[in-house]
């Protein structure tokens, strides 16, 4: 059994990109793996937040990872804030990486453009992550396509660390899904589809009501060329809504693109609020039971003493490589 680690942040409702991209695949994951699945709410405070709504936010993503169907019984469902390993681990890995690597990350570069200073937190977010994953002895990370470059990171770092101290860390891999591993924003289809984006139309999030899914498809950003092809350089409004249709359908790119041959932007987006609609409704309608049940808050205990009792062999091992502590 592979041992399979991945996270979302409680910074606002889970759109379909973070679905497509990451959660569709925790749930096939969970069947055959030791899965664990984290909403990363030290990641969240990276940027500032309210208090009173990340605790909302937190409940949030964990009744949504259920209703999408991530079975607590086959996974590990905990909030990163409640095992100390992650943030304890986290400095022994700063200690063992490089400003030069961090100055790279292209999210650390746009989340702070502009600014003269940038909160150190989300200068070294990367290594957090790499904390989270390192702490399970992860094999798989189920992630969207913008975080290669983070999960390369922490492979950089496990093996500078395996090569120094001896075999500390499992070294993991990263796993992208083939469509909707970077679903783009509606009205700006060359940016990604992000929960912090400003215009609520840019994301459909899996608690759209319907009239608000439609509204934000049938206004979402094509061209003037008016033929239906994938092709995401010259057409990047078409092909994002081609590769939304299929990551919810299963139909392929091809056989949309034949389905729709000589028919016009209008009726693809009809069909797609459908489709879209049809894949959120019962994930809306499980959700609505979860998020305010015990069963919630039981789970998230239980998913603590468990992803707890990991870590903490984990951090013994550590420390004894680096000679800390007794
Ligand atoms: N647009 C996307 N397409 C495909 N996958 C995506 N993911 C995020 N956006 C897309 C994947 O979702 C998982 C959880 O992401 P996250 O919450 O940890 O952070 P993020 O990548 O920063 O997501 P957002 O939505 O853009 O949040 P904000 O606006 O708060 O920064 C990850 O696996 C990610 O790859």
């Amino acid at each position: 059994m592979k041992r399979v680690f991945s996270g979302v942040q409680p910074t606002g409702n889970i759109h379909i990109g973070n679905y497509l991209g990451a959660l569709k695949q925790f749930v096939q994951l969970q069947e055959e793996n030791d899965a664990i699945y984290c909403i990363v709410d030290e990641h969240a405070i990276t940027v500032p937040q309210d208090p009173k709504l990340l605790r909302q936010h937190i409940l949030d993503v964990a009744a949504l990872y259920m209703a999408v169907g991530v079975d607590p019984k086959k996974a590990i469902i905990f909030v990163q804030s409640d095992v100390p390993g992650h943030a304890e681990l986290n400095w022994i890995l700063t200690c063992n990486s490089y400003t030069g690597e961090l100055s790279r990350m292209t999210q650390f570069k746009q989340k702070s453009k502009g600014r003269e200073s940038a909160p150190t937190g989300l200068f070294t977010y990367p290594v957090l992550m790499a904390a989270d994953i390192l702490l399970y002895d992860t094999d798989i990370v189920p992630v969207g396509n913008d975080q290669k470059q983070h999960i390369e990171l922490t492979r950089d770092i496990a093996l500078r660390i395996n090569n120094k101290y001896g075999e500390t860390f499992v070294v993991p891999e990263g796993q992208f899904v083939k469509s909707g591993a970077r679903v783009m924003s509606l009205d700006d289809p060359t940016s990604k589809m992000s929960k912090s984006a400003e215009n609520p139309h840019s994301r459909i999030s899996l608690l759209d009501e319907p009239s608000k899914i439609k509204k934000s498809i049938m206004k979402s950003t094509t061209d003037s060329e008016g033929v239906i092809r994938f092709d995401v350089e010259n057409k990047p409004g078409i092909s994002n809504l081609l590769s939304i249709y299929s990551a919810f359908s299963g139909e392929t790119i091809e056989e949309l693109v034949a389905k729709y041959d000589g028919q016009g932007y209008g009726t693809l987006k009809k069909d797609l609020v459908e489709v879209t609609i049809n894949a959120l409704t019962p994930v809306q309608e499980r959700y609505k039971e979860i998020r305010n049940s015990q069963e919630l808050i039981d789970v998230l205990k239980d998913g603590a003493d468990r992803a707890n009792a990991i870590a903490e062999k984990t951090m013994k091992r550590v420390k004894d490589r680096f000679g800390l502590g007794l």
